[in-house]
């Protein structure tokens, strides 16, 4: 795969808590690190994102009496699902891996910061209105293509992709430098979406 100055490389949560021994551990999650590495010597432009919760938030099961991690709540802008308290403000699990390539990246998004609104696309929030600023920024910068990759491949990625796709942005998914949580098959459920949106799913072999 030719990579240009109009691709952008997107990765997604590579965090203590979404990695083994972290509050929200995705399974391999730290498997992902090393092929990230690898394939940001190929971008010219490389974004980071960081899920980064106020202690309070709404997506916390413990802030929800009675109800367990996993289980599903109502809100205005439709079902969210609680999770164990993860990726706290100036935590350590809510900092990148250690040995994730934090030099290379041009921008670091910040999400999940409101208090009442979960975050886990990397350009809108869970209500799909409010901006993180990312959009913006691929604009102005000219960036067309996003190839994405990170944790989790079934929620922060999934929802980056689609609202990368939706935005009119050709979107590539980095399959073996994603790992899933697979809640109720939604990994499943992501490869579908991919497949109805015409988003573009490779492995670590094209970048060879
Ligand atoms: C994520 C659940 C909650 C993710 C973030 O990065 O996929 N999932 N917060
Ligand atoms: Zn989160």
């Amino acid at each position: 795969m030719k990579i240009s100055d109009c691709d952008a490389l997107l990765a997604i949560d590579v965090q203590n808590d979404f990695c083994t021994g972290g509050a929200l551990a995705v399974p391999g999650g730290e498997k992902v690190v090393p092929a990230i590495n690898r394939i940001a010597q190929k971008f010219a432009n490389v974004v980071l994102t960081q899920d980064w919760h106020p202690h309070d938030h709404v997506s916390f099961a413990p802030n929800h009496a009675g109800k367990q991690p996993f289980q599903t709540i109502e809100l205005d802008y439709g079902t969210q699902v609680l999770w164990p308290a993860h990726c706290v403000q100036g935590t350590s699990g809510a900092e990148f891996h250690r040995d994730l390539d934090v030099v290379r990246p041009s921008l670091v998004v910040r999400k999940g910061f409101r208090r009442g609104i979960d975050s886990y696309s990397a350009l809108f929030e869970n209500d799909h209105r409010t901006a993180t600023g990312l959009l913006g920024y691929l604009r102005e910068r000219e960036l067309k293509t996003v190839f994405v990759a990170g944790l989790a491949l079934d929620f922060c990625v999934r929802f980056s992709a689609e609202d990368a796709r939706k935005a009119g942005l050709e979107v590539v998914v980095i399959e073996d430098a994603c790992r899933a949580i697979d809640l109720d098959r939604s990994a499943a459920a992501a490869h579908q979406s991919f497949r109805d949106l015409g988003i573009s799913v490779v492995g670590l072999e094209a970048f060879l």
